[in-house]
């Protein structure tokens, strides 16, 4: 039903439309939405076979989400909000995916996307004030404005291991996992990561493998998600109010409910009130133990008083002491790296089945025919899984062969971090307009609000063009570089900020950059809304 071939309609002359949505994720469904709602003729272009971005694509087993349900969906509609029921607190994969068909279906912005059309090239043409695109079937069009609702985490990090080719068995990425599934059941399965992808599929796989080969490089923070049934009568509260609700989120850090509250400086507390409060954070499980003190992201001392009772629940959880002190992460605190949210995943380390195999230790040297060679001998699979994470940020934003008048990709002045103003425009780009990207608060709060958030800035700002008559937009350089060097002042006191990961940008020139920005969604929609009442200040229209 959901499956429009873009060969299916394409033909000779480029396709003309107003606006031109990249990717059918969260944030293009809702942006064909808004496009509609407005009278704005739309088109969204989505490289695979269905909609659903990141929850079509990461099929793992184990793959669900780390947010509550109940959050972690659209608000924009009373009625959108109260016909579906989530099943579970931590809706899996197989349920987000029916989710977002069923918003795409109930919004009819379904009918506007074509599918199998990955693009390819971007060019503006200044002198018809228009992006010419072409997708990779060869189908052209021509749009005035072009919307990046591509994600974040959508360009998947290929494995690039030695011997790789001379492998035997089958080789699977977490990112892109086979739509018809994969039998694991009886047989040696490895897997490469263990970052949120790693830690949710591990338990799984362990299951029924027979036997499985953890290569984690390093350990990672995870918390028991405590999953099971949505709580009805919390769902309900939202749904008898669903847009106070989402004023409310709008009006929070990072529009997670398990992250509102009223929180004080660990320094407050006695001992025994500091774990008596982490005891109970842990039962009740999730995203929460980011947030069990108001100091835990930026004191070092708070910081790590969280980690080590985490690092203590991992010893008292993990039977083989060696095994115990190879999954507590160390160096880092908790929360500079994307906490993981898992459902077992420590005790799986106490099946007889279960190895993990230290890479830091004990490097992998290369692949071979028959499984996977660390220094200290060969590791034999029949399966081997990579969960390697994502070229983030700036990945898809690559491979969509954006140029501007001059030649140059978005990217091109980066090299010291992402420059954009608000995350949502890069001076010398006008009508490309980046859905939640970086530089806005993004991967730290609810994409599901964030989309929401963005595309209603970006679509408002459309109107307010048409309103007064002219026909582009662009960030200017100097607008540009305050956004910039806001973004990393708001980071500057965060301890997330000092540690290298996926969050960071690392110059070849030694420079570090944070790459989201950090200060959250509510003090984010101060610049964004402040910006629009000062006449969209630091853009230039034409
Ligand atoms: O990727 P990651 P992910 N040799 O980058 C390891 C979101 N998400 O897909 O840390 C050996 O976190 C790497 O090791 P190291 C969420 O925002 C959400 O798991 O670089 N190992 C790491 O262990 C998340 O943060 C959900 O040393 C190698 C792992 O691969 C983000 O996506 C679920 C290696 C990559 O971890 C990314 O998560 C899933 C090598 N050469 C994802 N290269 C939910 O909502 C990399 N690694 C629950």
């Amino acid at each position: 039903k959901f499956v429009v071939s873009e060969t299916s309609i394409g033909g000779g002359e480029p396709i003309q439309t107003e606006v031109l949505v990249i990717g059918a994720g969260i944030g293009g469904i809702y942006a064909v939405h808004r496009c509609l709602e407005e009278g704005l003729g739309v088109v969204c272009l989505e490289a695979a076979s269905h909609v659903g971005g990141v929850w079509h694509h990461n099929r793992y087993p184990g793959a669900r989400v780390d947010i509550e349900s109940f959050d972690y969906c659209f608000h924009f509609s009373p009625e959108i909000y109260r016909d579906w029921q989530w099943s579970e607190r931590y809706a899996a994969q197989p349920e987000l995916f029916r989710y977002l068909e069923y918003v795409a279906d109930r919004t009819g912005a379904i009918d506007h996307i074509r599918f199998n059309a990955r693009v390819v090239a971007a060019n503006w043409k200044p002198a018809d004030a228009e992006w010419h695109v072409r997708t990779d079937t060869g189908t052209s069009y021509r749009a005035r404005f072009v919307l990046m609702a591509t994600g974040n985490l959508s360009a998947p990090r290929p494995p690039a291991f030695e011997g790789m080719e001379s492998f035997r068995g089958q080789i699977i990425e977490t990112s892109s996992w086979p739509g018809a599934g994969v039998d694991w059941r009886g047989k040696r399965v490895g897997i490469i990561g263990t970052g949120s992808s790693g830690v949710q599929a591990i338990p799984v796989i362990a299951k029924d493998a027979a036997k499985l080969t953890v290569f984690q490089r390093t350990a990672n923070y995870s918390v028991p998600a405590q999953n099971g049934p949505m709580q009805a009568d919390r769902h309900q509260a939202v749904i008898d109010d669903v847009l106070a609700e989402r004023a409310r989120m709008m009006d929070s850090y990072a529009g997670i409910n398990a992250l509102i509250r009223e929180v004080r400086p660990s320094t407050d507390y006695s001992p025994e009130e500091q774990q008596a409060a982490l005891e109970r954070q842990w039962q009740e499980g999730g995203q929460g133990m980011m947030a069990v003190f108001a100091d835990q992201q930026t004191n070092p001392v708070a910081a790590e008083l969280v980690s080590e009772f985490v690092r203590s629940k991992i010893r008292q959880i993990v039977r083989d002491p060696i095994t115990a002190e190879t999954l507590c992460p160390k160096g880092f605190p908790i929360g500079v790296r994307r906490l993981g949210v898992d459902t077992d995943y420590y005790d799986t380390f106490n099946r007889d089945n279960v190895e993990l195999v230290d890479v830091k230790a004990d490097p992998i040297v290369r692949i071979t025919p028959n499984g996977v060679e660390t220094a200290s001998g060969e590791h034999p699979v029949d399966i081997l899984i990579f969960a390697l994470g994502f070229d983030a940020f700036t990945g898809a934003i690559d491979r969509a062969g954006i140029r501007n008048e001059k030649g140059e990709a978005p990217t091109d002045r980066w090299r010291r971090g992402p420059r954009t103003l608000l995350g949502l425009m890069i001076a010398g780009f006008p009508n490309l307009f980046m859905v939640s990207g970086p530089g806005s608060p993004s991967v730290l709060v609810n994409l599901m609000l964030m989309n929401e958030y963005s595309i209603d800035w970006i679509v408002d700002c459309i109107k307010w063009l048409d309103a007064k008559g002219a026909r582009t937009i662009e960030a200017t350089v100097e607008a540009e570089d305050a956004w910039v060097e806001e973004v990393a002042k708001t980071a500057s006191h965060r301890l997330a900020a000092r540690i290298p990961n996926w969050m960071t940008h690392q110059g070849e020139d030694g420079s570090r950059a944070f790459i989201p920005y950090a200060a959250g969604l509510k003090a984010y929609r101060v610049h964004a809304e402040g910006c629009v009442n000062a006449g969209y200040a630091g853009f230039r229209t034409s």
